[in-house]
């Protein structure tokens, strides 16, 4: 089921692959597989997209039928963990790029492990997030970037945190498809997260939960 789930999506078939989703959600099909699935599925989407196979039209539509899937898989990982909150968590997707997909299944994720998020969305400059972060306090901040051009964006944000005098308060993850070890360096960032659940495993280890 999980295999023609990618297959539905990398071939454009939106009604094949919402049906085959409800129909593991209604199986009990666990939720972080389902997510799992779509994330191999965009990064085919992403291959053909770059061997000139696919065009901006089959990347949002992808992007549609991600977002109607998250949105479907969410009631399942809502009743899956406790909502006390035990830390925030700041977020958003860096300056000069608008994906959001994954940013929001960090969210989301972060959200139902038991963190206070606060999701600022896409482009967002540097100095928002230092308003962000003056306002809500958070412990964590993740920045989300998918383009190459994020990784200057994720610097410069980075900076603008330290120049701010907020740099000690926080402890800062980056993640998104380009993202990587190097980049975090490059950006002066302090841990890069692979996936959406690394991003909660860092977020709990820095704010000392287990
Ligand atoms: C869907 C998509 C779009 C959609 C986005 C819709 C949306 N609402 O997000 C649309 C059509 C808008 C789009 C636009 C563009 N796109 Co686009 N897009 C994609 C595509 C196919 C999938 C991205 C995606 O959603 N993946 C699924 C999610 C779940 O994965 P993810 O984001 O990586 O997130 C996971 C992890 O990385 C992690 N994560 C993510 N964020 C964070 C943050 C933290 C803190 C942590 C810990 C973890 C974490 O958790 C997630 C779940 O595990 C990718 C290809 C790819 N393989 O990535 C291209 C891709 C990213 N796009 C690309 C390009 C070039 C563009 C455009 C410039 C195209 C154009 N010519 O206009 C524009 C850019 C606009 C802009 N300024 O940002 C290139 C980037 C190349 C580069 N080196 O810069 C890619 C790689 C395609 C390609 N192979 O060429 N795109």
């Amino acid at each position: 089921m999980l295999e023609k789930l990618v297959d539905a999506i990398t071939n454009m078939n939106e009604k094949e692959a919402l049906g085959i989703v409800k129909a593991l959600v209604d199986g009990d099909e666990d939720p972080v597989k389902i997510l799992d699935a779509c994330t191999k599925a965009m990064e085919i989407v992403g291959k053909r997209f770059e061997a000139g196979e696919y065009f901006l039209p089959e990347l949002m539509m992808a992007g549609e039928m991600l977002k109607q899937i998250s949105e479907m898989v969410k009631p399942k990982l809502k009743g899956e963990v406790a909502s006390r909150k035990r830390g925030k968590v700041l977020i958003g997707t860096v300056q000069g790029d608008v994906h959001d997909i994954g940013k929001n299944i960090v969210s989301f994720l972060l959200d139902v492990n038991g963190f206070e998020v606060r999701d600022i969305g896409i482009d967002v400059p540097p100095i928002k997030f230092v308003e962000e972060i003056k306002d809500f306090k958070p412990q964590v901040i993740g920045l989300s970037g998918l383009l190459t051009l994020a990784y200057d964006s994720m610097k410069k944000t980075v900076q603008a945190i330290q120049e701010a005098g907020l740099r000690d308060k926080v402890k800062i993850m980056i993640g998104g498809g380009q993202m990587s070890e190097r980049v975090k360096e490059f950006a002066g960032a302090d841990a890069f997260g692979k996936d959406a659940m690394e991003g909660v495993t860092l977020a709990k280890k820095w704010i000392g939960i287990n």
